[in-house]
This record gives C-alpha cells, structure tokens and sequence, in this order.
C-alpha cells in the first residue's frame, strides 16, 4: 500500500489520579498520536514514550522529532507493507517508540483492509486476556491497601506495585498482611544495584510472582547474578530491546519472565519475534503497559492475544486512567479481570476523532510529494 499523508498530533489528557514510580510522578499525560492514511483508510497509533527521559532515553519531544525529521519522509510516498517498516527505518539507532508508532499503524490499516480486527492479522490465539494492574508509589500505605483492595474488586488476578528504597520491604509486609494470597509483584524501575543484594534477598519472605527490573535500566548481565542469589524470578523490562537481548537474558539466567512492551521494542515485528522466541524457550511474557491513552491500549490489547502472553498483563480499565478515553468502547474489564478482545475491524475500536481536536495542542501532517 501507499503511504500518502501522516498526521502527527499532541494531545494533553490528565490522569484521574497521579501515577509514582521510583523514577518520578506523573499527573498529565502529553501523548503523541499518529494517523497514517493509505489504501483510502487511517491507521492510528500511539507512540508510547513517557514526557521525561527516566523510564528510557525517548520523551514526547524526542519522539516529534524523529519522527518528523527522519521516521515520517522515509516512508512517505513509499509502497510498503507493516512488515516492511522496520528494514526501511533501520538507519535510526534507539527511538524505538517513534520507530514503533509507524509500523503499528500500518498493521492497523491492512487488518481493516483484510476486514478482520487486528489481533486476528497478527496471528492471536486468545479472545480474552488476562489483566493485572500497575499500582503507583501512594502518600501513605493506608492509600496503597485501599487501592489494592479496590482493584481486587474489580476482579483484576495479579497487583503489580511500584517500589523503591523506602517503599520496599515494610510495604510488603503490610501488603501480605493484607492480603497473604494474592498473586502480587514488585516493580522497581531500576532502584537498586547489586550492593543492595542482602536487602533484595529479604524480598524472598513474599511470594512474589517476579521482581521487575530490580538493577541497571541497561543492565542484563548483573541481573543474572542477582538471579542466582534469589529466589523470586527476576523480569526484565528496561533491558529488553530485542529479541537478541531476549535471548541473551534468558541463555545467561537473568531473568524467568519478560515484559514486552510494544514501544520499547520498536513495534509489533520485533515483539512477534520476542514472543515466538520465548514461547520456544518456555519462558512467559505478559504485555507491559505506559499510561497510555485508549490507542496505546488497543494496540496493547491486540499484542497480548499472542499465545505466550500467558500472565496477566498492565493492560487494564480506560477508567483506571482517564475520565473520557479516545476510544469507543472504552476498554472494559470483565468481573473474572479479563478484557474481550474486539471485533471490529482493524484497530478494533472507534476513535473519537471530535475530542481528539479539542485535546489537541499541535498538530501536523506530511504529505507524499506527487
Ligand atoms: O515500568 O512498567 C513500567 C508506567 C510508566 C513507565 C513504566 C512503567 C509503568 C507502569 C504502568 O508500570 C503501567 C500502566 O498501567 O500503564
Ligand atoms: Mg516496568
């Protein structure tokens, strides 16, 4: 198909409530979305980085950049399938999230085009997938029971929550206190390095599913010994670029699970990738999620329809996020924490085009020369 114009857009949505991790806190999202149009049709993607360079290297400003700079002209104008994006945007080093929202509109296209919801072209295996939810760092613990508590009844079957130094041990103790049997982990961005190994160590006294990236954001060797000195399954998350890390991670044990999230990893080719690769190596992923607005999450919701997203995933309630999402339906979850995977073709989802304008602080669109 012919790429003919892309539109690449800023809107500013704030978030119900302030999400914490142990790099910073974030109350209103500055979100880039990008609408493809070829074959007659739109593709809307989301690209998912965050507006700091904490998390990773790529920020809303970054992402403008590259992508209107050097990402949108390489491919404008050009015959090309969603497969195909990747190869012709390999000149970029990193940006992977720019690099990402590319291809991932592509795909949305030619699902509309084949008349099947996007999940279906991709090759999903699953119709309902299993949900989990990210629990920010609170102002007070009593917030952290209270909202755990709350999530349990809505029905979502794992509680991820945000620790850091200070907000580790004492919390988990008073989390298992709670509630002694709920499938619970840990995520800590990267807040420890290996002189905290006797402090991680007592991190074994929670059954705790896994814990997320405990050391370096660059980090894999490391994490493997630290795997070797703990009992709870490390995951990756920051590390994990490609299916090339994936391999390295898992051949050296430095870690028993990955999150994949579809940004980091430059987009859905390289998450099949990841997937089919861990699927043979018996090791489990689940969809990592980046506060995104309903775009990101329908992307999301379709990647973890894969078969090896076999644990619960980051994906959950638009409501969790957002007073209006930019979606119709807004994403849903059942009462047994699931969410029905769409069936409407491509995206899978309408999009709120009118309030997308009005949440719309700059937009511009590139054209295919004549
Ligand atoms: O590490 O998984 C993470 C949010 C922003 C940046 C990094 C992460 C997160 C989350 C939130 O955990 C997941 C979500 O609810 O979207
Ligand atoms: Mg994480």
């Amino acid at each position: 198909m012919k790429i003919e114009s892309v539109t690449l857009r800023e809107i500013r949505m704030p978030l119900v409530a302030f999400f914490e991790t142990s790099f910073g806190r974030t109350e209103e999202r500055r979100i880039l979305l990008l609408e493809a149009r070829a074959e007659g049709r739109s593709g809307w993607s989301e690209v998912t980085c965050g507006e700091t360079p904490f998390y990773s290297h790529e920020t809303t400003d970054t992402a403008a950049h590259i992508l209107l700079d050097f990402a949108l002209p390489m491919v404008l104008g050009q015959n090309l399938q969603a497969r195909d994006v990747p190869q012709k945007l390999r000149l970029i080093r990193g940006h992977a999230m720019a690099r990402a929202a590319v291809e991932n509109a592509l795909w949305a296209i030619e699902a509309e085009c084949a008349g099947q919801p996007l999940w279906q072209t991709l090759g999903g295996t699953r119709a309902e997938i299993p949900c989990g939810v990210s629990i920010g760092i609170k102002n007070r613990p009593a917030d952290l029971l209270e909202a755990i508590a709350r999530e349990l009844a809505a029905g979502y079957q794992r509680i991820k929550i945000k620790i850091k130094p200070g907000w580790d041990v004492e919390i988990l103790e008073q989390v298992r206190g709670r509630f002694p049997d709920i499938a619970l982990m840990g995520d800590a961005n990267s807040a420890y390095t290996l002189r905290d190994l006797a402090h991680l160590r007592r991190f074994d006294d929670f059954h705790l599913m896994m814990l997320e990236q405990p050391l370096w954001d660059d980090d894999i060797y490391f994490h493997a010994q630290l795997q070797r000195e703990i009992q709870t399954p490390i995951c990756l998350d920051e590390s994990i670029h490609s299916a090339r890390d994936a391999r390295q991670a898992i051949e050296i044990g430095a870690c028993r699970i990955i999150n994949i999230k579809l940004g980091r990893v430059g987009g859905y080719g390289m998450a099949r990738e990841i997937e089919a690769l861990t699927r043979q190596a018996g090791v489990p992923v689940w969809c990592g999620g980046m506060l995104e607005s309903g775009i990101g999450r329908a992307h999301n919701i379709a990647m973890s329809t894969l078969e090896n997203f076999s644990l619960p995933g980051d994906v959950s309630a638009s409501q969790r996020y957002w007073k209006e999402d930019i979606i119709e339906p807004a994403v849903t979850v059942t009462p047994r924490g699931t969410i029905i995977a769409p069936t409407m073709p491509g995206l899978g989802f309408g999009v709120k085009r009118e309030l997308i304008q009005k949440l719309t602080v700059w937009e511009k669109t590139l054209t295919a020369k004549k």
